[in-house]
């Protein structure tokens, strides 16, 4: 059976690709459950030290595929449970991730498609890509962690107008504003996303994992809570070999070798 998401290694680096390049990589359901299956295969791995997430062909995801028979309104399916057992699964795998996660933005991202990148740590794009939240085309509301994701990266006026116009923002834009980390040309994306994605792999793993996790939960945090999350994590970072590599490497004018440990 053709899969049509696949999970390949570049060393410390676990890259994903969404694989159905005719269909614009519209997901359904046998892709979502596959794409959860990796994702617990590379947490449970322990050896990938970052992970890479792109699409093969012209786009890099168009989202739920609209097509799918499990999609279909006249047999009253559960969208709750779906979304649930979906979407949310996987964005709640993606954010408990320890390890960096990169999002390579080959083309345009539609509906749930550009909030699965979004989620992602870090969002780099192609210039030629777009971002667009096409859900108030078919009549529903960004899913996928998108309202979280908009509202907090752009705030509220811009997240409502890309929201309910349902217009594709393009990437350049979508960097001026602080929803990606940047646009690079098309050409250059693939060996740009991977040779981020390796420093990263290279670097302090554990001390990467708990950044993601304080600034995450800044996101709900008063200062004084965050005050006490930054005191415990950087607790157990102080803990870390790497931490202590870093500091003997800086003295000795030398590059750290981090272990991720
Ligand atoms: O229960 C739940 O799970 C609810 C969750 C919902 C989450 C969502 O993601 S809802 C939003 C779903 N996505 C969309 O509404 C986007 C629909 N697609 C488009 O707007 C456009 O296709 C794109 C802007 C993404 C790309 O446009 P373009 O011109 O580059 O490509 P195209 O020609 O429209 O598409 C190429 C083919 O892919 C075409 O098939 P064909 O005619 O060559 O056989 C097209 O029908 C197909 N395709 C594109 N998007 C989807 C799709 N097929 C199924 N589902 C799609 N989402």
């Amino acid at each position: 059976m053709q899969e049509y998401v696949q999970l390949r290694r570049d060393g410390a680096v676990a890259i994903i690709t969404l694989d159905r390049p005719e269909k614009v990589n519209a997901l359904d359901r046998p892709m979502l459950d596959r794409l959860i299956a990796l994702l617990d295969e590379v947490a449970r791995s322990g050896t990938a030290r970052a992970l890479l997430i792109t699409g093969a062909g012209r786009a890099f995801s168009a989202g739920q595929d609209l097509a799918d028979p499990a999609f279909r309104i006249e047999t009253n399916f559960d969208i709750a449970a779906v979304i649930e057992q979906t979407y949310n699964a996987i964005v709640r795998r993606l954010r408990a991730l320890p390890i960096p996660t990169i999002a390579a933005v080959n083309g345009v991202a539609a509906g749930a498609g550009a909030n699965l990148a979004l989620t992602c740590d870090i969002v780099i794009a192609a210039r030629s890509a777009s971002f667009l939240q096409a859900f108030a085309r078919i009549g529903l509301i960004p899913d996928a962690g998108g309202t979280f994701m908009l509202t907090r990266l752009l705030g509220e006026a811009r997240a409502k107008a890309l929201a309910m116009l349902a217009e594709p923002l393009p990437a350049e834009t979508a960097a001026q504003w602080g929803l990606i980390w940047k646009v690079v040309d098309d050409a250059a994306l693939a060996g740009e996303a991977l040779a981020l994605a390796h420093r990263l792999a290279s670097g302090p793993t554990v001390a990467l994992a708990l950044t993601k996790q304080a600034i995450q939960a800044a996101s709900d945090n008063g200062l004084m809570a965050q005050l006490d999350l930054e005191r415990d994590l950087q607790a157990k970072a102080g803990r870390t070999h790497d931490f202590a590599e870093g500091i003997a490497a800086f003295l000795e004018k030398r590059k750290p070798e981090f272990r991720g440990a």
